[in-house]
């Protein structure tokens, strides 16, 4: 048996705080677990082929034993409590206490063998997404092997033959398993450690649930509507901060196992998509992008040069991913005052609320809520409320950042004279344009009924 200080051998203290140690059968490797949501940054590889780890947000990386040649790996299907962000936990399934389950890295012609004990309720099997393998390793529960039923444990052995970005997921019960958090991350680094090198490796999942306010497991008939989407089953502002000293390049890897697609958006740089979950893409096929949409089952690489310091948002940009668990079917009341009707409803309901008759706001708002539930839109900024959650984060790029340093810098201090300001001059009205009888002709004024001057409701009595 590999005791937890040999599998983390010369570099414990850069993962050692989280881990439990789980002690199994003696012919397996030991199933390492995790306890906690935060970021674990892994120590090079102990043994075997050397290799630049990638960092997994939210996450971590599963050791390994050598066993005559060949890299060793238990992962434990199991349910776990995730939280989601301070102040929500989900019950969801995972491996090794966490979902997603940890990050599995090899190297290019490595041998590997996974043992997977299988502690859920029902059968499972895992699908290694994307790999090169044997068919009878596929991992599909009917059409490649029987499932794993509860208790018992199953072994997938293939060579890791194509390097780049993978994921693994059940092909059992998919959608129930699925929506219960049932994923994690692979990465097959090239032989040589200098292809295509960076100094900074991200990598994370993108996940959806679908969690009833108040509640603590997600739905898992859901078919689209899901009202929780995630990075590595984290919500901001529970996501960590992606860091990177300035001129650093930088590659964060993707993969889409929710049930949508996603246009994964990064501020103040331009980025190549370097690879996708078919292998790495060749130079002359990559254009710059700022925006890049990964359908579902996908997985992109992203390659750019932080040249430029600061706090830059880097999130999905359907507006309503960047949001955590609200109500559907909310009408527009920006326009609508609400003042009044809210009143007469506080009569019989004190908590009630009107929703935004100005846009926006809802992060700085004191709701009520129910248990376990975030607010709609988290997270405290430099400046104020920054009204977002779901999937959202923040790409902090500094000069002073050490290499392999991950830890978050705090908020970016802005060099003087390079922040938005408010305009203290004198307001004369602003000229107006319009495009009357198709020429460009001078307006009157301000128009008079624009959609920002408030309307009342009509039909009920007191306006
Ligand atoms: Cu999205």
């Amino acid at each position: 048996m590999v005791s937890r200080r040999e599998l983390f051998t010369g570099a414990a203290a850069l993962v050692g705080a989280g881990i439990v140690s789980r002690v199994g059968a003696a012919s397996l490797p030991e199933a390492v677990s995790m306890d906690g949501a935060q970021t674990k940054v892994p120590p090079p590889p102990p043994n075997g082929r050397p290799y630049n780890p990638v960092v997994t947000l939210n996450g971590w990386s599963l050791p390994w034993r050598m066993n005559n040649g060949v890299k060793e790996f238990h992962l434990v299907a199991e349910p776990v409590v995730r939280e989601l962000a301070p102040g929500m936990k989900a019950n969801l399934w995972g491996y090794n206490g966490q979902s997603p389950g940890p990050t599995i890295e090899v190297v290019e012609g490595d041998r590997v063998r996974i043992f997977v004990t299988n502690r859920l309720p029902e059968h499972t099997s895992v699908h290694w997404h994307g790999q090169r393998l044997p068919n009878g390793m596929d991992g599909v529960t009917g059409l490649t092997q029987p499932g794993i039923q509860p208790g018992k444990t199953m072994v997938y052995e293939f060579e890791a033959k194509r390097p780049g970005t993978f994921m693994y997921h059940p092909h059992a019960d998919e959608m129930v398993q699925m929506a219960m958090g049932m994923m994690g991350f692979w990465v097959t680094h090239p032989k040589n450690p200098n292809f295509m090198k960076v100094d900074r490796d991200f990598v994370f999942l993108l996940n959806n649930y679908d969690i009833d306010p108040g509640s603590f497991t997600p739905k898992t008939s859901t078919m689209l509507d899901f009202n929780l989407f995630t990075f590595n089953s984290r919500v901001f502002p529970g996501i960590d901060p992606m860091v990177a000293r300035q001129g650093d390049r930088v590659r964060i890897r993707f993969g889409n196992l929710t049930m949508t697609n996603h246009p994964i958006h990064l501020h103040g740089h331009e980025f190549e998509v370097t690879g996708t979950d078919g292998g790495w893409t060749r130079p002359e096929s990559r254009w710059p992008e700022v925006t890049t949409d990964v359908a579902v089952g996908q997985m992109r690489a992203i390659e750019f040069v932080a040249s430029d310091p600061g706090d830059w948002a880097f999130h999905c940009h359907k507006s309503h991913h960047t949001m955590n668990a609200m109500g559907h079917n909310v009408p527009t009341m920006i326009g609508v005052s609400q003042r009044d009707v809210a009143k007469k409803i506080n009569a019989i309901i004190p908590d009630y609320m009107a929703m935004g008759d100005k846009g926006g706001s809802m992060g700085g708002m004191e709701m009520p809520i129910p248990e376990n539930t975030l607010p709609m839109m988290g997270g405290e900024g430099p400046f104020g409320g920054v009204e977002m959650g779901g999937m959202f984060t923040v790409m902090k790029i500094r000069k002073d950042q050490k290499p392999g340093d991950f830890r978050d810098p705090g908020w970016y201090k802005h060099p003087a004279g390079t922040l938005a300001y408010e305009w203290t001059g004198a307001l004369p009205e602003p000229s107006r344009s319009s495009t009357a009888g198709g020429q460009l002709m001078r307006a009157e004024g301000p128009k008079q009924n624009v959609e920002f001057n408030v309307r009342k409701p009509s039909g009920h009595a007191g306006h």
